[in-house]
């Protein structure tokens, strides 16, 4: 240990978890560079890490083929009444969730190193941070928690004798023994995977994934799941949002915080290259945000994270051109594909596929191969500091003021390239109906429609009928200084199944209307779905896009529309006494909206 830990609580703990799990060792993370890149140079020694020639500093990894993304049929909100969990989480009695754990954790680390990560969601000095104590027997995770979030001897120090800590506890689920020893992934089969969390003391026990969101409990677990029922009790929020400033030609700031269900958008919009002259983005935030009311009323938001856990495939200098330049060194590659001269490729990444990389299962593949070269949910992690357009002040203890909130998902058809809403109550319908197409961030089928409200289906740490009153009693402590709210969708396809909008630094255009409606200086039409752009609201300056295109990704179809509200009637029941009787209201006056049109 490189420091001393005075914590009896947090020891205890350690201790305890260790007799159980029985490790051959304990490791406390002093989060140095000196420490990760040792792991490192263990992990390639082991053939688990490939060191790439290409980008200074920086590695790949393959997953076990079945260990390639969050698993939401295995992961539980264990709360004492199964009615506070409520209809969309899994749930499991704590008690019982509790003993068929620690048997699974009994013994797990033998032949392991257990580490001690501790770890700040947000920067120390901040009012809304939160500090983690993560267990783990992989150093993959000690190494992307170092990216992740700040790690280490600072956040030993911060605790001091009895801080307040959030234990989490996380196993790949597989001993080293003679069986084990040359796997380079290991992990539990997926019936034995658990992600739990117990939010009524605040702790979460992870097993048998070493994957992103499954295994990195400072993010999904914690800032997320956690975190949301914590904000429930104490009146804030932690949303799946990334934050972002657009500052417009004359100078004026707009914060936005956007959320889209995963691998649906938020990297990409938080590190936006705008098209329009003059328009200039900063990132802030690329997936969680932690919002407080402020002394002046306004909502402030913080990113807890330190660092960006984005989906590979797709990303270009012609998509997201901040991306590629934050994970030119120092980052971790899993599951993309690996070049001959030593770089990763992945699946509309620039330029012409390359005639020979090894796949992300280890594979010789040419242009030839059927499968894919990387795999969908293939990921970068890579510290936000290398972010060329990182908000100089992105650790801002007190966060920035939120003014404008998007809602959105992946839908080929029926809704509009861009909604803004009456007012707060329908805002927090938008929010709360939002659907998606599914994508690879979760393991089970992909483009299948689903609700998915806030885009925290996945992350809501209890009853998301609660979750939605807490939305309206948000509203109703903000007040006039409630952000304004809009709905998008980059995604709608025409017949052909070609998008009907350019996407990426284009979406710029629709920020840009967003901010001017707040000025009140653009027009729209209302629809029966809000308010919506027409062509001549929207700045299609210098566009080069077929006009019968634009047209179409701006149409209102009252028809298509319709059979959303038996849909979402449907949606709304499985809450019972839960649903807030607003959202109803708002559903009604959506049915009457569309018969009268
Ligand atoms: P999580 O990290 O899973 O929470 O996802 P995310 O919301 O940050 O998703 P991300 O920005 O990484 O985007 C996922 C995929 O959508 C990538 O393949 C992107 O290239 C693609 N994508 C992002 N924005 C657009 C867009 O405006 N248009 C189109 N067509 N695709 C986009
Ligand atoms: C998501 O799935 O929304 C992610 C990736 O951001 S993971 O950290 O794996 O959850
Ligand atoms: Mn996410």
């Amino acid at each position: 240990m490189s420091y001393e830990v005075k914590h009896a609580a947090l020891l205890k703990w350690v201790h305890e978890t260790a007799e159980l799990t029985q490790p051959d060792a304990i490791h406390w993370c002093d989060g140095s560079q000196a420490e990760y890149d040792q792991l490192m140079a263990q992990m390639v020694e082991i053939g688990m890490a490939t060191a790439l020639k290409k980008r200074p500093n920086s590695f790949l990894f393959r997953s076990d083929p079945s260990d390639v993304a969050r698993v939401e049929a295995r992961t539980f909100i264990s709360t004492t009444n199964k009615a506070d969990a409520g209809p969309t989480n899994n749930w499991i009695a704590p008690d019982l969730l509790k003993a068929t754990m620690t048997d699974l954790y009994w013994g797990c680390m033998k032949g392991r190193t257990m580490y001690v990560i501790p770890f700040s969601m947000g920067p120390l000095d901040s009012p809304i941070a939160a500090i983690g104590v993560e267990l783990s027997d992989s150093p993959y995770v000690v190494c992307n928690m170092r990216i992740m979030t700040r790690m280490g001897k600072t956040v030993i120090e911060k605790l001091g004798d009895t801080g307040r800590f959030f234990p989490a506890v996380h196993s790949i689920g597989s001993p080293c023994d003679d069986t084990t020893i040359n796997q380079v992934w290991p992990c539990a089969e997926i019936d034995h995977k658990y992600i739990s969390h117990f939010p009524e003391e605040g702790l979460i026990w992870s097993y048998g994934s070493g994957y992103g969101g499954n295994a990195l409990l400072g993010k999904k677990c914690l800032a997320l799941r956690i975190a949301s029922a914590t904000g429930k009790r104490e009146g804030w929020m932690a949303e799946h949002m990334l934050i972002l400033r657009l500052t417009n030609p004359a100078g004026r700031q707009y914060h936005i915080a956007a959320a889209f269900p995963s691998a649906c958008g938020k990297t990409n919009l938080a590190m936006i290259t705008p098209t329009i002259p003059g328009w200039k983005a900063e990132c802030i935030g690329d997936d969680i945000a932690w919002m407080k009311p402020g002394p002046d009323g306004r909502l402030y938001a913080i990113n807890p994270e330190a660092g960006f856990f984005g989906v590979a495939p797709g990303t270009s200098y012609a998509t997201n051109p901040m991306a590629m330049e934050t994970m030119k060194e120092n980052s971790i590659f899993t599951n993309t594909a690996l070049t001959d001269d030593g770089d990763v490729w992945w699946e509309g990444i620039d330029g012409a596929p390359p005639a020979h990389v090894i796949d992300w299962k280890g594979r010789d593949w040419t242009p030839a191969s059927k499968d894919l070269a990387a795999h969908a949910n293939s990921r970068f992690t890579a510290p936000a500091t290398q972010c060329p357009i990182i908000a100089r002040d992105w650790e801002n203890p007190l966060g920035v003021p939120i003014d404008i909130f998007i809602f959105g998902g992946r839908r080929a058809s029926v809704v509009p390239l861009v909604t803004e809403s009456f007012n707060w109550d329908h805002g927090v319908f938008m929010g709360a109906t939002a659907a998606s197409e599914t994508t690879a961030a979760n393991i089970g089928a992909v483009g299948n429609l689903r609700r998915d409200p806030f885009a925290m289906m996945p992350f809501c740490g209890y009853n998301m009928g609660d979750y939605f009153q807490h939305w309206f009693d948000m509203g109703d402590t903000l007040g006039s200084n409630a952000p304004k709210v809009f709905y998008v969708n980059w995604f709608r396809k025409n017949t052909a199944g070609k998008w009907l909008w350019p996407g990426y630094g284009e979406n710029s255009r629709v920020l840009k209307w967003m901010c001017e409606r707040l000025d009140g200086t653009a027009g729209a039409v209302e629809t029966p779905i809000g308010f919506v752009p027409t062509e001549a609201d929207i700045d299609l300056n210098g566009l080069d896009w077929p006009i019968d295109r634009l047209q179409e990704v701006l149409k209102v179809d009252a028809p298509a529309w319709l059979p959303e509200v038996p849909d979402i009637a449907k949606f709304f029941s499985q809450f019972g006494d839960r649903l807030p009787a607003r959202l109803t209201a708002q559903l009604d006056a959506l049915a009457a909206r569309l018969k009268a049109s």
